[in-house]
């Protein structure tokens, strides 16, 4: 098992680099810093068009990776079960794939989606919309496993680690997130080695990582090497200083958690090369994209073409799987002129799209109406 290079438990040391901001980590200006940047070319997104594809191909799946791609072996990797269990085990990757296998859609998204459409932004990585893909997920399920470890009845907790490790507020950590026994235990939660019909590849957590269906990405541990049950609710990082609900730097605000709805639409027409607006031709439109809401279904899909003063109700295709998106499709007549194209989703339990965001201080969770600029000609 390859554990990251710095590491060797410096009990919450901190350390600082220098900031970048205005000093509150969030930034008022359409300029992007360099290091928002340097975090984009890291951490690819879907290209929209992508859309058109039920699975999104590996490669343009979007990625996101808080510090370093590991190097990791499958022939050396070890998965750690332990803590308060009573039958502590480790597993190879042999035994892994051993186990009964299963494969599912899902649609993942990164809480951040939307984060630099917020005003101010958090400085962070600056996602547009692009930070979604569906992929079909090969794994074997968690819960079988976490039986057969025994987990005490004073655990409150599964606590998952990656090896990957890193600076972030200050704190040297490795990259860990932790789910109630509950949460751990349902049914379509797995251990996944596998993304459409291939092992894993090195950025998507190769050879092992958690993947839980409905939550927001962050959740979903790449590079696991350690299960352990725990008696406190974890209050690392991951869990207690970011992805949360916040208004400032010192609230702590509310755990992000499962994915909002939301509806994206492939731009129509051809892009305008630097500003992406779209170039359309007069005349019929059958306008395309996906919707999904996590773990609910979604409902309703509308389509606007006046930046969201009259709505349309969009014809939805086939849900892909229970943690998948749909396909919808709009017919649009374009008249020539400056158009703002919208589309919004409302989940099975009524909650819609909102059009203006509810700002936080993380930039979580904006789910915000997709917006479309176009020249119809
Ligand atoms: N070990 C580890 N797991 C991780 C991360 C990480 O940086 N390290 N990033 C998380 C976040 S924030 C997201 S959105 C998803 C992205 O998964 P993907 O890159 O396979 O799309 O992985 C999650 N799992
Ligand atoms: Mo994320």
């Amino acid at each position: 098992m390859r554990r990251g290079e710095v590491l060797m438990s410096s009990q919450r040391a901190t350390y600082e680099f220098r900031q970048v901001g205005d000093g509150d980590k969030t930034a008022k200006t359409d300029l992007f810093y360099r290091e928002e940047i340097q975090l984009a070319l890291r951490n690819r997104g879907m290209p929209l068009e992508g859309l058109r594809y039920d699975v999104t191909p590996t490669g343009m799946h979007y990625l996101l990776i808080h510090f370093d791609i590991p190097h990791a072996s499958e022939d050396d990797w070890s998965l750690e079960i332990g803590g308060l269990v009573s039958r502590p085990a480790t597993l190879d990757m042999d035994e892994v794939r051993a186990r009964a296998p299963v494969s599912l859609p899902v649609t993942m998204e990164c809480a951040g989606n939307g984060r630099a459409l917020m005003e101010p932004r958090a400085i962070s990585q600056p996602w547009l919309l692009e930070a979604i893909g569906t992929a079909e997920w090969t794994g074997t399920p968690l819960a079988p496993i976490l039986e057969e470890a025994g987990v005490a009845g004073d655990a409150v907790e599964l606590l998952f680690t990656g090896v990957d490790q890193g600076v972030q507020g200050g704190e040297l950590q490795y990259y860990q997130r932790s789910l109630t026994i509950e949460q751990a235990m349902r049914d379509e939660v797995m251990l996944a080695y596998g993304m459409n019909g291939a092992p894993l590849q090195p950025q998507h957590g190769y050879p092992l990582r958690l993947l839980v269906p409905g939550w927001y990405g962050m959740t979903s541990v790449k590079w696991l090497t350690k299960i352990e049950a725990i008696a406190e609710p974890f209050d690392g990082f991951q869990q207690m200083r970011t992805y949360r609900y916040a208004q400032s730097a010192d609230d702590v605000g509310d755990p992000v958690d499962l994915i909002r709805v939301r509806s994206v639409m492939i731009p129509p027409g051809v892009p305008d090369f630097l500003t992406r607006t779209r170039l359309v031709r007069r005349g019929a439109h059958t306008v395309r994209g996906r919707a999904w809401a996590g773990r609910l279904d979604v409902a309703r899909v509308e389509f606007s073409e006046d930046g969201g003063h009259t709505w349309t109700d969009a014809e939805l295709g086939p849900r892909l799987g229970e943690f998948a998106w749909r396909s919808w499709s709009a017919e649009w007549d374009a008249m020539p002129g400056e158009r703002v194209l919208c589309v919004r989703a409302t989940d099975e339990e009524g909650r819609i799209q909102p059009t203006e965001q509810p700002w936080n201080y993380q930039g979580m969770g904006n789910n915000m109406v997709h917006k479309v600029d176009a020249r119809v000609e």
